[in-house]
């Protein structure tokens, strides 16, 4: 008979970093409002909440380490809003970020979300961040929640 193992998306009594970039933040504080939002949706007490502010993506790994080495949280959730524009920086940002939040999960053992999210266009962004495509700040804090549930019963 087989098994599988799922997390919950009941926040009650889970303890959630945010590390959130200042760039972009037209965009980025629709992410914020939104995945605080979601937390509290699910249960998750607006004490049992830290924000860490950042200046740009790029900074994000740093700030989401160190929250996750303090062992205070059951999960991170990490929200950046990369445009490209016409230079090279996007792809360089980008994949700092990227691997950086999925080092510092892996090496921390706590789940850390990505919620950056990485657009050609102003519009794009806009889509993604509370209108046609939703609330990918909503997404990072629901994954979190998940994740922190399923390492508890992994465990
Ligand atoms: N940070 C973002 O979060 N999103 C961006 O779209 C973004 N674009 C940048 C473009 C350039 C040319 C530079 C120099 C920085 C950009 N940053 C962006 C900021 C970056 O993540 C970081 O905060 C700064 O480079 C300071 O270390």
């Amino acid at each position: 008979m087989s098994k599988t193992l799922e997390g919950n998306l009941i926040g009650t009594g889970l303890k959630i970093g945010i590390v959130a970039a200042r760039w972009n933040d037209f965009m980025g504080d629709k992410m914020l409002t939104g995945a605080i939002d979601a937390l509290v949706r699910h249960d998750v007490s607006d004490d049992d909440i830290t924000i860490a502010m950042v200046p740009g993506s790029y900074e994000i790994p740093l700030a989401a380490k160190r929250m996750a080495d303090s062992k205070k949280y059951d999960a991170i959730v990490c929200l950046g809003v990369l445009i490209r524009g016409g230079t090279l920086h996007f792809e360089l940002i980008a994949g700092e970020a990227t691997k950086g939040i999925g080092m510092a999960s892996m090496q921390s053992g706590v789940p850390i979300a990505f919620g950056v999210i990485t657009t050609e266009t102003i519009e794009q962004a806009i889509e993604r961040t509370g209108s046609k495509a939703g609330n990918k700040g909503v997404e990072a804090a629901l994954a979190a929640i998940e994740m922190a549930n399923l390492l508890k019963v992994l465990d």
